[in-house]
């Protein structure tokens, strides 16, 4: 099929779309200013060096959960696939779509504040995966609702613009951006009905008290149902920033068109159907089901070793197209003093430890040493807290300019790199030391405690300090990045021609891409079909065999 060229590098966004977008980008950067707060307090009570007294670890907990993983994460993303949108499918968004965009942004920034009131008044202390029988406030629950509900306005602004664009250009292959960004938002939709079924069916009625009982294990397999392809909805944005813009930006080529959109139909399709590997260690789920999930993890994690091959070959091309000699002459060949490129690479060079730590989790016998220890905490943290976070940051560093219409300054992009830095190490400390005790034996989601000074929880005191540690630098860079932001869109130099929004070319010798690529209905049929393959028997039977529901409990 015949491609879309991206056009000119500089480019600029319309007032009316650029006010949408930097709204969520407003938001996003808020909740990354009080989630980093709360991580702080939350990390230095952890490690015993603070005590705070009246204030509750697993309230601060809370707020910072929700806050990084659920408000930063989906503001930033819907924000971000407009961006790209408008970059690669017209120029400015449709009426309608951005009509959508803000009736979705205004439900999600309504569900935010709620949520948030009601962590702030301790009447939701249930972390941010809101396990039952642990009961929160129903208005949390409803605030929850009211993001998810936003966010498929969203979905659907995103899938408006798209069908817009191809009935303008028929016959024409749609542009990658474009593509990869129905490819996330559909994924969303499939898998925030498991999410929105257990918070409407379940959690809403038991917490006003309308019904006494829970089914507990029904409603955590309707949470990881959602929760995993939740960390692929975090995941593939940062891969179209990795496919798309990264090529650009480093003065390469796209690899090849048709492998990425390969690795997102994989997505689409394997990151459903494995939310088990989060309960490998529950009863009421047949071993057998659990080895099904298991073996479709597996599964999915092959669309991400296509990426690190397709990164890696583009890397090297552009570098060699450079006159790069040698083995890895190509490797000096790329941008190394450019945050724009820094910081995402850091996320890529973490996800070799942070993806092996997935196969590790995921591999049944290994995950009983590893569950609810503070390895998994460690785990998240490299995956979403490093990876997804600083191609996000990267994003930013280009993004907010675009849109504003002001310059990266020399001063900013050296700061960048500082905070760039600082998060890394921050991390190696705090990530390492979350792995090592996790394999020790230190719990997670648990306040600071000596077990009546017993010599194994002892021995986890030293690694706790060197988290704490790791945060307190965590901090410094989140604040840096804060204060950058601002700078970035309301200080830095205005520019007229333009800012650079990166969008890569596919290299000329890749081949075609086919058009079967394309076929949606087709991906979301298949889709569907593994979801039933994988669930309706186990779901069936946590219903039939249930045993008697369980009362709430209020932390
Ligand atoms: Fe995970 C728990 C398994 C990926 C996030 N995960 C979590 C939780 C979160 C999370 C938030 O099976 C905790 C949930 C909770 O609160 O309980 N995870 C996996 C597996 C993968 C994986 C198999 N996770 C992610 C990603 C996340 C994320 C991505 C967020 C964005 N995870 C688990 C399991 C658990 C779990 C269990 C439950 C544990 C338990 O017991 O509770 C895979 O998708 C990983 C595949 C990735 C790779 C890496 C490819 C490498 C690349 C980089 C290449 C680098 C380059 C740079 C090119 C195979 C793409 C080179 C440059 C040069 C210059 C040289
Ligand atoms: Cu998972």
């Amino acid at each position: 099929m015949e491609r879309a060229q991206p056009g000119a590098a500089a480019f600029r966004f319309q007032p009316k779309d650029s006010r949408l977008i930097l709204a969520h980008m407003a938001v996003a950067f808020t909740a990354i200013f009080l989630g980093a707060i709360a991580g702080l307090l939350q990390g230095l009570v952890r490690g015993g060096v603070i005590d705070l007294g009246p204030v509750n670890y697993y309230q601060l907990l809370t707020a910072h959960g929700v806050l990084m993983a659920l408000v930063f994460t989906t503001f930033f993303i819907v924000g971000f696939l407009y961006s790209g949108l408008v970059r690669t499918c017209g120029g400015t968004l449709t009426d309608f779509s951005r009509r959508l965009g803000w009736i979705g942004f205004w439900l999600m920034t309504v569900g935010t504040a709620i949520a948030a009131f009601l962590i702030i008044a301790n009447k939701a202390t249930v972390l941010y995966t809101f396990y039952a029988p642990m009961k929160a406030s129903p208005f949390f629950y409803i605030g929850l609702a009211l993001v998810v509900v936003g966010s498929w306005l969203g979905a659907w602004a995103v899938f408006a613009q798209y069908r817009w664009w191809k009935k303008e250009h028929q016959g024409k292959l749609s542009p990658l951006f474009a593509f990869m960004a129905v490819a996330t938002m559909g994924l969303w939709l499939i898998c925030t009905i498991g999410v929105a079924a257990e918070v409407l069916l379940q959690l809403i009625p038991w917490s006003f008290g309308w019904v006494d009982t829970i089914n507990v294990a029904l409603s955590r397999t309707l949470f990881w149902y959602f929760g995993h392809p939740l960390v692929y909805f975090w995941l593939m944005p940062a891969y179209i920033v990795w496919y798309v813009c990264i090529p650009k930006i480093i003065g390469g080529k796209i690899f090849s068109d048709g492998l990425a959109r390969l690795a997102f139909i994989m997505f689409l399709l394997l990151s459903t159907p494995v939310g088990f590997h989060h309960q490998l260690m529950e009863p009421g789920v047949a071993s057998g089901w659990k080895f099904l999930q298991v073996a479709l993890t597996f599964s999915v994690a092959i669309p991400s070793l296509m990426t690190a091959f397709a990164v890696l070959a583009t890397f090297e091309s552009a570098g060699r197209a450079r006159g790069a000699k040698g083995i890895f002459g190509w490797i000096r060949m790329l941008p190394w003093k450019d945050v724009r490129f820094v910081a995402p690479l850091v996320g890529m060079l973490t996800f070799i430890p942070g993806g092996a730590g997935g196969i590790v989790n995921t591999s049944y016998q290994l995950n009983q040493v590893v569950h609810n220890t503070l390895w998994v905490t460690g785990h998240f943290h490299l995956t979403v807290g490093t990876v997804v976070i600083l191609t996000f940051f990267g994003v930013s560093y280009w993004l907010i300019p675009a849109l504003t219409g002001r310059k990266l300054t020399a001063g900013l992009n050296k700061l960048g790199l500082v905070q760039t830095g600082l998060w890394a190490l921050g991390m190696v400390l705090m990530s390492g030391a979350m792995h090592a005790v996790g394999l020790l034996g230190s719990p997670r989601r648990t306040a600071f405690t000596t077990y009546g000074d017993d010599p194994i929880a002892l021995g986890w005191l030293t690694y706790q300090q060197v988290m704490a540690i790791g945060g307190v630098f965590l901090f410094i860079s989140a604040m840096l990045m804060v204060w950058i932001v601002i700078r970035l869109a309301f200080f830095a130099p205005r520019t007229e021609e333009g800012v650079d929004y990166p969008i890569g070319e596919v290299a000329e010798e890749a081949a075609s891409t086919p058009a079967i690529l394309e076929r949606w209905p087709l991906w979301v049929t298949v889709a569907i079909c593994l979801i039933l393959v994988a669930y309706t028997i186990p779901i069936a039977h946590m219903i039939q065999y249930s045993p008697p529901g369980s009362p709430p409990f209020q932390p």
